[in-house]
């Protein structure tokens, strides 16, 4: 009787005490599954819904802009005021009209590239369409001017190192 007893008590004791190790040995097996698959499904979700909003604005931008032809281009430009603005050191440069020269084309439907002519010490900036019949012509904003610049070649008497397209 005694050994049943015995045995029986430290049975229970053997239970009692691998049950709350069991118990305390799952809980935080799956709260760990649980906190890695949480945050891998939350940036995707975000990573999607962001992705589709702003490839829907953009795409719809790009819809309403379309590539001239060359007579398109120069209808426009010519009409354009930008190059009557009076150029003023440190207020009004370059990259001024090129700027107002690339949003007056974009706000007629036109896709214009604002472009960075890169010497060895300095910029200069022009704009550029990409031409349907003539491919891409750069433009000097000042002017009105179709110009031909290339890397190694020179502008405004500058050796040209790298020439920057931003469409
Ligand atoms: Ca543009």
């Amino acid at each position: 009787m005694v050994h049943k007893k015995e045995f029986f008590f430290l049975l229970a004791l053997l239970l009692l005490w691998l049950l709350p190790v069991y118990g305390n040995d799952t809980p935080p097996q799956m709260a760990v599954r649980t906190e890695v698959t949480e945050p891998l499904a939350v940036p995707v979700a975000t990573c999607v819904e962001s992705v589709s909003s702003e490839s829907v604005g953009s795409s719809s931008q790009a819809i309403a802009l379309k590539d001239p032809t060359f007579q398109e281009l120069r209808d426009f430009i010519l009409r354009d005021p930008t190059s009557r603005n009076e150029f003023v050191l440190n207020q009004y440069e370059c990259r001024h009209f090129a700027t107002e020269v690339n949003n007056n084309a974009e706000a007629e439907g036109l896709r214009c590239a604002f472009v960075l002519l890169c010497f060895y010490r300095g910029q200069h900036a022009v704009v550029a369409f990409d031409t349907t019949d003539r491919g891409l012509v750069y433009i000097e904003p000042q002017t009105d001017a179709a110009i031909h610049p290339e890397v190694g070649g020179k502008y405004q008497e500058k050796e040209i190192k790298e020439i920057l397209i931003a469409w």
